[in-house]
């Protein structure tokens, strides 16, 4: 059995060999260029489960040489790596063979290689010779169509030239393959060469493992970040009541971008999860995540059914009913009239730091408290869910050789909100967690969050 599964990536400058090196690695730190020739030297890569290394890949700038290169395995003869072994000897320090040779060492190490081709365009002389030189060294290899382009005129004559030089043929969108796409793939890796049946096993069970923990470790943070959302709110101070009109807009405001910097957080550490070190993934252009929280069709698209806001409305008790709901967005605001003795949390915040404690005494009498939030609405915490899960689905689902912002999703990469599916059981969970926040119940919280967990987990597409 051989130890660890080592795969070299080999093609055509441009044909998007770095980009299936980082979808696979899930490394978006790999340098992918429009411009050919990016990858000057060979580069691994690991894939981890956890903290172990399961998959090494290898980014190669692909042939140099790949027709004399040929010659010359067509004039010596060699079992095995034997033929291999003395080209590289033969010819490593010749210049005109050093990605020849490079390319050629990790098969030598037993590497299996898996040949990249954009099938859009047609087929050369070159690609012949790459094709044949890589049979010769007998290898296990795969060859991998990434369609770049929409053409398939050529992908027949492709597909013939592939069966009879690799393995195994797939077809492999680097910048679309989600996480069911990469597993397909590292299970038909496990073809080419029976010898890394048990290793390729163990890491597709590692990473399976790993990926529930991923998932699980999302539905924590949905969890955190809902808490939060429902209990954000801004006070402030007013002396003279005239000005409570104007202090209701301003505190709307920053209640709107108190919501949006948790939210931020929230995708941060979802991002975080999933190894996206790119600050910021770009969302589809007609996504509804680019929406606006309070915006109406955000409230249009996400949340509840009518019929199920009844249900949650009589569960929550007391809140906002659908049609105020879509009006103000649930967003509440209470104005108190305070006295010095009386001030509380919300006094700290007016004018910020420049208020301290001691001064408070010396507040003029009468003045009053203007208080934004917390969100009532029964919506509001679903629709918020919605987004946070929604978001979770796509960081989840990333390649991480996405670059271009022009990139499209498919239509099944952004689906509707997905509490509208849940049935009153469901809502029932997903009620009690907001409920025990709203009334500050700690223990509560703490023992309604567990359900809600195994709800989210299961929302995220389960953790298979
Ligand atoms: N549309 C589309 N473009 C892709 C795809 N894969 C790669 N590209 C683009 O093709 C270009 C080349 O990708 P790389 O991954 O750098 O290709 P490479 O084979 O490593 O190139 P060199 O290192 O120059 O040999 C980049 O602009 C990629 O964004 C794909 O699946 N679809
Ligand atoms: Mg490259």
């Amino acid at each position: 059995m051989k130890k660890l599964p080592i795969f070299a990536i080999v093609g055509h400058p441009n044909e998007g060999k770095s980009s299936i090196v980082a979808t696979l690695s899930q490394n978006d730190s790999i340098a992918i260029s429009a411009v050919p020739g990016e990858t000057i030297r060979l580069q691994r890569f690991d894939l981890k489960a956890g903290h172990e290394v399961i998959i090494e890949f290898v980014d190669t700038p692909g042939f140099q040489n790949p027709q004399s290169t040929l010659a010359w395995f067509r004039e010596n003869e060699g079992l095995g790596d034997e033929r291999t072994k003395r080209f590289i000897e033969t010819h490593e320090k010749d210049a005109d063979y050093h990605h020849d040779c490079e390319l050629l060492r990790p098969i030598v190490e037993g590497a299996g290689i898996i040949y990249v081709v954009d099938a859009s365009r047609p087929m050369t002389s070159v690609d012949a010779a790459e094709m044949e030189i890589l049979r010769l060294t007998s290898c296990p290899r795969m060859a991998i169509i990434n369609p770049k382009g929409e053409d398939v005129r050529f992908m027949d004559s492709w597909k013939v030239a592939f069966r009879q030089h690799f393995n195994s043929v797939r077809t492999f969108n680097a910048q679309r393959a989600g996480y069911v796409d990469r597993i397909e793939l590292l299970e038909a890796l496990k073809s080419i060469d029976q010898d890394w049946e048990p290793a390729l096993s163990r890491a597709i069970g590692l990473l399976r493992q790993d990926r529930k923990g991923s998932i699980e470790r999302t539905a924590e943070a949905i969890i955190d970040h809902l808490e939060q959302a429902l209990r954000c709110s801004c006070s402030s101070f007013l002396e003279k009541e005239s000005g409570v009109e104007m202090e209701k807009h301003r505190l709307e405001e920053e209640y709107r971008g108190k919501l949006g910097r948790i939210e931020k957080r929230f995708r941060d550490q979802v991002r975080d999860i999933y190894s996206i070190r790119r600050v910021e993934i770009e969302l589809p252009e007609n996504s509804i995540l680019r929406e606006d929280l309070f915006s109406e069709r955000s409230w249009q698209a996400l949340g509840l059914t009518q019929k199920q806001l009844a249900i949650a409305g009589a569960l929550l008790g007391g809140g906002l009913g659908a049609g105020a709901d879509l009006a103000a967005g649930g967003i509440t605001f209470g104005v108190f009239a305070s006295i010095g003795a009386a001030l509380g949390a919300g006094s700290a915040l007016w004018k910020g730091k420049a208020l301290a404690r001691a001064k408070i005494k010396q507040l003029p009498l009468g003045g009053l408290k203007v208080t934004t939030g917390p969100n009532i609405s029964d919506a509001f915490p679903f629709v918020q869910l919605d987004r946070d899960i929604l978001y979770s689905k796509f960081a989840a689902n990333w390649a991480h050789a996405r670059r271009e912002t022009s990139v499209e999703l498919d239509a099944k990469g952004e689906e509707e909100g997905v509490s509208s599916r849940w049935t009153q059981a469901q809502l029932k969970v997903a009620t009690r967690f907001v409920q025990a926040v709203r009334k500050g119940s700690a223990e509560a919280t703490e023992l309604a969050a567990a359900e809600f967990k195994t709800l989210l987990v299961e929302a995220l597409g389960g953790v298979g």
